[in-house]
């Protein structure tokens, strides 16, 4: 070990190479810390497959460093001596090793930040907290972006990275002529095209004994390990990009707000997880997307929806968690306060769309962006569930869950909690809409035709209830005329009667 060294710490979801604290740093005289801690894996009850992936491909990625000439000094969840805490760790590793200085990269949310900031003072040497660059925007970028705007919405921000990365862009002006395609991509599920077959990753050596780890250790954890299938190395989270640009790309447009019973990827690339924890980098698979149009492979309207959801949503959401602060977890602007009904987490619910969403996303820890939004998110809205207890499910549910992204989608997007920064109305719809995008409906025990009886769709009545509830609130909001209007047009006796119906539903429901 070098004799007084930069303390280089890497948090599991920074597991990349071009990592800002690494910028410059000497290999022979930097110890870099890799902590596998308690409080990390606890903090939420993460579902089991995402501890797997995020301590496997933490020691994975500590071979893969070593490799290219690091120290890397990595504790492991079993070790005796493990202070179970990032905080107790560094200062393990300051007694271990005398750093002379600690450099590390801003963590992903307000919670660990809040960890690197207190150990200059805690430690007495100097802390150097770098901002993470491997987001497009800086944070000074986005709060240029956001100053003095009265609607903070997604797609005029999207613009700004377009003309930041030159992406899809002709001089100054969009490729094709517009900004979004998006009026092309709501094709419903298709009756014949079949899914591209899912890439699927033998755990190795590594990951076997992981999973046993986690198997024993957290075994009231939610979700199954059994079929754990995913990349742990930065080569095989590559071979999985390349095989969704081959394969999923050239639908992914179309078919993005699809679903389909048991085809868990359709044409989605399913590379979240291994963007967020830093194995692969946004802007080479935009990159890569962007050549595939410009080869002549994939449609404008399938690059141009893709490209958008990295660069637009994804850094979006980012800037905004950082921009509205950490009491953003707390907002309810819709006063709901159901708790979320068990059956979230054990899928055994006689809804098809609910069971086949919550049951692969038991199986798996992944689902698909509709499904989050237009299925469980619709749901827990809808019954007026309690908004900070929907954000733990997702947090602790989906394997690329981090509080910087699941929040704002969750409490902002899907939830409405925080009355409109993220979104202009509520994403809420009755059983139609599932019908039309998906293939549930036909294989349901509830018609989703009807309003009324024990074999209406849960869905219908639950949406006229919520608008009937919320009235006072969404009333006069343009985006919701069309459906205020026909609720208004209805006789009251039916009125009446679908609002007992979701009342009965609701009371069963506890
Ligand atoms: P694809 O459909 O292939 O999309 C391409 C990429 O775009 C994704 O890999 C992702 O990096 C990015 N992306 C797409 N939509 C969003 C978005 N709304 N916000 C940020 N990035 C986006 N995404 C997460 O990464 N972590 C979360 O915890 C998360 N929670 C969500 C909760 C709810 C209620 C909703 C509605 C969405 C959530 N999303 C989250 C966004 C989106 O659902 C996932 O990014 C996507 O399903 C991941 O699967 P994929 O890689 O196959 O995505
Ligand atoms: C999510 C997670 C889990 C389950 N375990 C660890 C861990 O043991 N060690 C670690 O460094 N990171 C882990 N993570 C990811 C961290 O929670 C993540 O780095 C922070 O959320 C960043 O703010
Ligand atoms: Fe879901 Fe209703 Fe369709 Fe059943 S009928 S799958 S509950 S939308």
């Amino acid at each position: 070990m070098p004799k007084s060294p930069t303390l280089i710490p890497i948090l599991g979801d920074q597991l990349s190479m071009n990592l800002s604290s690494l910028d410059g740093a000497d290999p022979e005289r930097s110890v870099l810390l890799m902590m596998e801690v308690a409080d990390e894996t606890t903090y939420v009850r993460h579902h089991k497959a995402k501890i797997a992936y995020i301590l496997s491909a933490m020691r994975h990625h500590a071979q893969a460093l070593r490799t290219a000439g690091w120290t890397v000094d990595y504790v492991t969840l079993d070790d005796p001596d493990n202070a179970g805490s990032f905080t107790g760790e560094i200062a393990r590793a300051v007694e271990r090793h005398a750093p002379k200085g600690i450099v590390v990269t801003q963590a992903g949310e307000w919670r660990v930040a809040a960890m690197l900031e207190a150990w200059e003072t805690m430690f007495g040497i100097p802390v150097d907290i770098r901002p993470d660059t491997r987001f497009i925007a800086s944070q000074a970028e986005f709060e240029e972006w956001a100053k003095d705007r009265k609607e903070l919405r997604m797609e005029f921000f999207y613009r700004l990275m377009r003309r930041k990365t030159g992406l899809l862009m002709k001089g100054d002006k969009p490729e094709g002529g517009k900004w979004n395609y998006d009026a092309d991509n709501r094709k419903p599920a298709p009756k014949k095209d079949r899914q591209p077959e899912p890439l699927r990753f033998a755990p190795d050596r590594i990951t076997r004994e992981v999973i046993e780890l986690v198997a024993a250790r957290f075994a009231d954890h939610p979700g199954a390990l059994d079929d754990f299938a995913y990349a742990t190395t930065a080569a095989e989270a590559r071979q999985q990009a390349e095989a969704f640009m081959a394969h999923g790309l050239p639908k992914f447009g179309d078919y993005q707000d699809a679903m389909l019973t048991g085809q868990h990827q359709l044409w989605h690339s399913v590379l979240s997880p291994y963007i967020n924890s830093g194995l692969l980098d946004p802007l080479d698979l935009c990159r890569m997307a962007e050549a595939e149009y410009e080869d002549g492979r994939v449609s404008l309207n399938s690059v141009e929806g893709y490209i958008r959801q990295i660069i637009g949503w994804r850094e979006y959401v980012r800037g905004l968690y950082w921009h509205v602060g950490p009491d953003y977890a707390e907002r309810n602007f819709l006063r709901a306060h159901r708790p979320l009904p068990g059956f979230y987490w054990t899928g055994e619910t006689d809804m098809h769309c609910m069971a086949e969403a919550l049951g692969q996303t038991l199986d798996t820890a992944h689902a698909h962006h509709i499904q989050r939004l237009m299925v469980t998110g619709n749901f827990a809205v809808l019954i007026g569930a309690d908004p900070a207890e929907v954000h733990r499910w997702y947090l602790e549910i989906y394997i690329d869950a981090y509080e910087w992204v699941e929040l704002p989608n969750v409490v902002g997007m899907s939830q409405f909690a925080d009355g409109g920064v993220i979104a202009s109305k509520p994403y809420v719809s009755s059983g139609a809409y599932i019908n039309r995008m998906s293939d549930y409906c036909g294989a349901c025990r509830y018609d989703v035709k009807q309003r009324l009886g024990e074999d209406a769709c849960p869905f219908n009545a639950l949406y006229w209830d919520f608008l009937a509830r919320h009235e006072g609130r969404f009333g006069d909001n343009v985006r919701m005329a069309m459906a205020y209007r026909n609720w208004n047009r209805m006789a009251e006796d039916d009125q009446k009667a679908i609002r007992a119906q979701a009342a009965a539903f609701l009371e069963k429901l506890t």
